[in-house]
Order: structure tokens, then C-alpha cells, then sequence
């Protein structure tokens, strides 16, 4: 086995579950602030008092009632507010990650830390001083930063008082905080990417069979196309500010495979490869929207507004690289289904040639080699795996370790998987394994849904000491970083 000379190994974190700090350093709230822990069954609730003072939960996707206004509530617990205190540790971690031997780090610059409200003229220095000291810092241990500018949260009064990306707005919001981050970053960071699993806005619309109306579609849609032009004009600033910057999309992959070898069953997962992946990738990358995309918005009377200088804007703003996440496959079929997957954020019929985690996600490396081949010869642009994992729970002995053979498991299939299509011919250029350090889980809140090579404890409740551990894992990906992917093994 062989990787590409420079190959980037490392890991993925976002602000919103690791920083922490969130009313440290002007930071303003983001909807992550307002969200509470769940469970692998029950969901996530986003918390509000109403117009007569009543406190009450939404879940996601659902409407703010009228008169109401997001708030944290003493009853709850909010696991994204310490997170695993990267604000405070962030020092402690870049050095654990140097001494694996990482060769980027990605993680994601939370808006709201620059942009407390997000409508500022100007941003908060502050902001802007934590990041700098953060990149340099892993510039010290060798490591390049790949950052993404949006991770799942939006400042909360863009979300309040604008209405979210349905507002055309946002735009200009983003652009601004974009063009903060290009320009005073500058030599620090030269890798990017935009809008983190972009993707996610469609695939929630259909999760586990809801029957949403049209409209929910039509909001889905033009939000989307607003980030679609938001992320072309950050990439053309981004290339404006500093050439030499790469800059990418990233979509969330999920490989899909057909139920049975009905015909029926076969065009209908190329429709959801359409829907859910090429959707946005083909904008992204191509810089115009697939042939089937009128399709997709008659199915929903779907009437987008597209403003004529956004055509142009898509074409001249398509990304360097496609990036994406990668943990699981998927089957579609038209055909009933007798035994469904459960579990967060996957849903549909079982596969029963697969494994399933505690958490309900498959277990198919071979479905990451078929997402590579796949998307490199539709876009012929760099690749990279900026997710891929395990949440699973970990046991700390007595005497303080933590062996997770599953966890090594899991990876050594993937890495092996990618391998293959990088000898197929793909170019596939860096792997950041998702939460390198046990950080919350962004579907249910949970911190024993652990993905981390590095132990954080604190549990779900928010008690625990936040101290840093190694697991038996973070030996094995550092000999694996040391031999550039040879060596896998235990
Ligand atoms: C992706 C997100 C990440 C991350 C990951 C794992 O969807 O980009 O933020 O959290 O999935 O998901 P979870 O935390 O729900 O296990």
C-alpha cells in the first residue's frame, strides 16, 4: 500500500463541538447555543420562550411560533456551551495532534465569534486574535489548517430575525465574514473550504419518510441556492485575496445502492444520488445547476428565485477541490421495507450485508472506494475525506487507558479502501478522521458517542475534569501517519 508524497493525514473537529466559550472573548450566541443533548432516540430540542413568557422545544426544521424567542432555560443542559472547552485547551490539543504526527487539522471558525450578531460593520478583534494564535500554533507542530467557514452555525440573531438562509440577505452576511477570514488570515491558512455538508438541507427534508409539504421544499431549495452563490462569491474573494489559496466544497457522502434489481429500484437511486449528492456538488463544481434539477423542484412545485448576476457568479466561483464526509451507505428501494435501519440521521431499509453501530450507521468501506471512483470521474478535481469514523462508546480502565480495537478496526478498512481507489487512478489528496478528539455529537448532543484517537472526560451531564487522554488508537494512527499509510497494522 502506497499514499501519494504529501499525502494530508490528520483530523476533523468543528467550533460548534469542540470550542467551547461561548460567551467568552465577545463571542454572540448561535443556534447551537440553544440546542440540548438527545439521545440516539430521542432528539435534540432547540429551546424558546413564548410570547407570554411559556418556555417550549422545537425540533429541527421546525418554526419559531409567532412572538417567541430562542433562550437557554435553566431545566435544560446544553452540551455545546463548554463542548470540550477547546477554547481553554486548544494549545494542550495541537501538541497531541503534532505528536501524531498530523499533517492538517480542520476545524471550523465559528460566526459568530467574529461577527457576534452577524450584521457588524466591524469584526471583534478578539475573534480574530484567538484564531491567529490557534494557527500559529500548528504551524509551530507542522500542521496546516484546513478550515471551513461555516459548520453548522449561523449566528442565532441571523437565524431569529432574518430567517435563516431563505433570506437572501445571509449573503452578504457570509461574504463579509468570509472576506474577514481570507483577509486576516492571510499566510496562515491557505486551505478552506465553505459550507460544511452543504448537502444536509435536502437530505433532512426526506429523513425517515416524512411527508413534509411543498413549501418546506421550496424553503429548502432557496436556501440552498443562497449558499450555493454565497459559497461562489467567498471562493472568488478567496482566490482575489490570496491565489495560492485552495479552496473546496464539502458534501455530506453517503454512498447509495439500490434495494433490489428492480428497475424500478435501480433509477430510483439514481434519482437519490441526484437529490441528495449531485445536487450540490454539480453547482459547486461545475458551476451550474444538473439537467435534473428541474425535476427535482416540479416534483414540489419548487419556484426558485435566481437572480440573473447569480448565474455568472456560480460559474465563476467553482470550488479547487471536493471535499466530503463519509461514514455510511444507504439503500433505496421501492419496495416495502421489512426491516428498517434506526438510529439518528440514518434511516430506511437494513442492508444485511453490512454492520450497524450502536448509533445505527453502516459500516461499508467499500461504499467510501465507490463514493471516490464515482465523484472523481464526474468532476476530475481533487479529492479529500474530511470525515470519516466511529462514534462508539470507550471504556477507561483503572489504570487509565482505553483500548478501542473497534475503532482501529474501522479505520484500517477505510484507509485500505481508499488506497484502492487512489491505485484506480483517483487523486485523492488528504484524510482528517472525523472528531480526532472525543468532541459533542452534532445529531444527538451526546458525549458518549465517541469518534476521538484523544479521551476528553466529560460525559453527558457536563461533569467531568475535561482532562486529555491517549486511547490505544492514537499509537496506532500515529505509526500509521509515520509510515505515510503503510503500516497498518496493530
Ligand atoms: C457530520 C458533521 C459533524 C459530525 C459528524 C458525526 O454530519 O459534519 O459535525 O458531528 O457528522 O455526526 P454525529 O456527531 O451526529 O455522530
Amino acid at each position: 500500500m502506497s499514499f501519494p508524497k504529501g499525502f494530508l493525514w490528520g483530523g476533523a473537529v468543528a467550533a460548534n463541538q469542540w470550542e467551547g466559550g461561548w460567551q467568552e472573548g465577545g463571542r454572540g450566541p448561535a443556534l447551537t447555543d440553544v440546542t440540548t443533548g438527545g439521545t440516539v432516540d430521542t432528539p435534540r430540542l432547540i429551546t424558546y420562550i413564548d410570547k407570554d413568557g411559556k418556555h417550549g422545544t422545537l425540533t429541527r426544521g421546525q418554526k419559531l411560533p409567532e412572538g417567541a424567542h430562542y433562550a437557554v432555560l435553566d431545566e435544560y443542559h446544553y452540551p455545546n456551551h463548554d463542548a470540550v472547552d477547546g477554547y481553554h485547551h486548544y494549545k494542550e490539543d495541537i501538541a497531541l495532534f503534532g505528536e501524531m504526527g498530523f499533517k492538517q487539522f480542520r476545524m471550523s471558525i465559528s460566526w459568530s465569534r467574529l461577527y457576534p450578531k452577524g450584521i457588524e460593520n466591524e469584526p471583534n478583534k478578539e475573534g480574530i486574535e484567538f484564531y491567529r494564535d490557534m494557527f500559529r500554533e500548528m504551524h509551530k507542530h507542522g500542521i496546516e489548517p484546513l478550515v471551513t467557514i461555516w459548520h453548522f452555525d449561523t449566528p442565532l440573531y441571523l437565524e431569529e430575525e432574518l430567517g435563516d438562509w431563505k433570506n437572501r440577505e445571509l449573503i452578504d452576511h457570509f461574504v463579509r465574514f468570509a472576506n474577514t477570514c481570507f483577509k486576516e488570515f492571510k499566510g496562515l491558512v491557505h486551505n478552506w473550504l465553505t459550507f460544511n455538508e452543504i448537502n444536509n438541507t435536502i437530505q433532512f427534508l426526506d429523513m425517515g419518510g416524512a411527508n413534509l409539504p411543498d413549501q418546506a421544499y421550496q424553503d429548502a431549495y432557496q436556501h440552498l441556492h443562497h449558499q450555493f452563490v454565497a459559497s461562489a462569491k467567498a471562493v472568488q474573494i478567496g482566490h482575489a485575496i490570496d491565489p495560492t489559496n485552495k479552496i473546496g466544497c464539502m458534501i455530506c457522502g453517503i454512498t447509495w445502492y439500490p434495494g433490489t434489481c428492480d428497475p424500478k429500484d435501480i433509477l430510483a437511486n439514481r434519482h437519490a444520488w441526484e437529490k441528495n449528492i449531485f445536487y450540490c456538488g454539480d453547482v459547486q463544481c461545475r458551476g451550474e445547476y444538473g439537467t435534473y434539477a428541474k425535476r427535482l423542484w416540479k416534483e414540489h412545485n419548487v419556484k426558485l428565485d435566481i437572480k440573473d448576476e447569480d448565474y455568472e457568479d456560480l460559474k465563476r466561483g467553482t470550488v479547487d477541490m471536493y471535499t466530503f464526509s463519509y461514514y455510511m451507505s444507504q439503500l433505496v428501494t421501492t419496495h416495502e421495507v421489512k426491516e428498517k435501519v434506526g438510529g439518528n440521521f440514518s434511516a430506511g431499509a437494513k442492508n444485511e450485508y453490512l454492520k450497524y453501530s450502536d448509533w445505527g450507521w453502516a459500516t461499508d468501506a467499500d461504499g467510501l472506494q465507490y463514493y471516490l471512483e464515482m465523484i472523481y470521474d464526474r468532476y476530475h478535481k481533487p479529492l479529500m475525506v474530511v470525515e470519516n469514523g466511529l462514534g462508539a462508546y470507550d471504556t477507561v480502565e483503572a489504570d487509565g487507558s482505553i483500548h478501542d480495537p473497534f475503532r482501529i478496526e474501522y479505520y484500517r478498512l477505510h484507509i485500505e479502501a481508499m488506497n484502492r481507489a487512489i491505485e484506480n487512478g483517483v487523486d485523492v489528496i488528504g484524510y482528517t478522521t472525523w472528531g480526532c478528539i472525543d468532541v459533542v455529537s452534532a445529531g444527538t448532543g451526546e458525549m458518549r458517542k465517541r469518534y476521538g484517537f484523544i479521551y476528553v472526560d466529560m460525559d453527558d451531564e457536563g461533569k467531568g475534569s475535561m482532562a486529555r487522554s491517549r486511547k490505544d488508537s492514537f499509537f496506532w494512527y500515529k505509526k500509521v501517519i509515520a509510515s505515510n499509510g503503510e503500516d497498518l497494522s496493530d
